[in-house]
């Protein structure tokens, strides 16, 4: 039984979504976490080494990191279909936009957020600027990241997008808009939120 170590309204959400989308069965641990305005605390119960959310635990095999978890569990139950596997053509391209989520656009996101530039040549990632027209143009001709099928890597760009598309970190563009309203549109997404909610 895999348990999902969980706050509601956090990235942990989206890994109800991808459970739900999995259709295996699991259960949601409700974590306390250090929330910005000083409240919160790191939770004892909580596996992850910075007490942060989502950290997962699959029968005594703790994984943590959002693109990690994506990919163990996509990984985990290859006959659900959400993740391409070792050798196969799209594999590739799947680790790469999972690292790329991590490793880029978060920290761009993340960097435009708190107002630091993003050092040319030095930084491992780009400021939002340049990572979006990437995405725009992969998003264009496809309905998804990996082409018309569904994968792991859209819970993690899709819900993103849908939460920062009406803020001022991103500029508005109809292709990531429709792409984000396309993956919210999804019945997993729905369970996902009424169960957040419930946490
Ligand atoms: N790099 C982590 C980030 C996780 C993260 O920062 N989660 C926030 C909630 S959205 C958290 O747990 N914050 C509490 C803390 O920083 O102690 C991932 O992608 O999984």
């Amino acid at each position: 039984m895999i348990t999902l170590f969980h706050h509601p309204k956090t990235r942990s959400t989206r890994f109800i979504f991808l459970l739900e989308e999995l259709g295996v069965p699991y259960q949601i641990r409700r974590v306390e976490v250090r929330k910005r305005d000083g409240t919160g605390a790191v939770d004892p119960a909580n596996p992850h080494p910075h007490g942060k959310v989502p950290a997962i635990d699959d029968d005594g095999s703790v994984v943590f990191e959002s693109s990690a978890i994506t990919l163990y569990l996509t990984d985990r139950f290859p006959e659900r279909g959400l993740g391409p596997q070792v050798g196969g053509r799209d594999r590739g391209a799947y680790l790469s936009w999972l690292a790329y989520y991590s490793g880029v656009l978060e920290p761009a996101f993340v960097s435009k957020f708190l107002h630091v530039e993003v050092p040319r040549g030095t930084a491992g990632w780009v400021a939002v600027e340049e990572a979006m027209p990437v995405l725009v143009r992969r998003l264009e001709h496809r309905p998804y990241l990996l082409g018309e099928h569904f994968s792991g890597a859209d819970v993690l760009y899709g819900t993103t997008f849908a939460m920062f598309g009406q803020s001022p970190l991103m500029d508005k563009s109809p292709v990531i808009e429709a792409y984000a309203q396309r993956v919210i549109a999804r019945p997993a997404f729905q369970r996902a939120q009424a169960r957040d909610e419930q946490a």
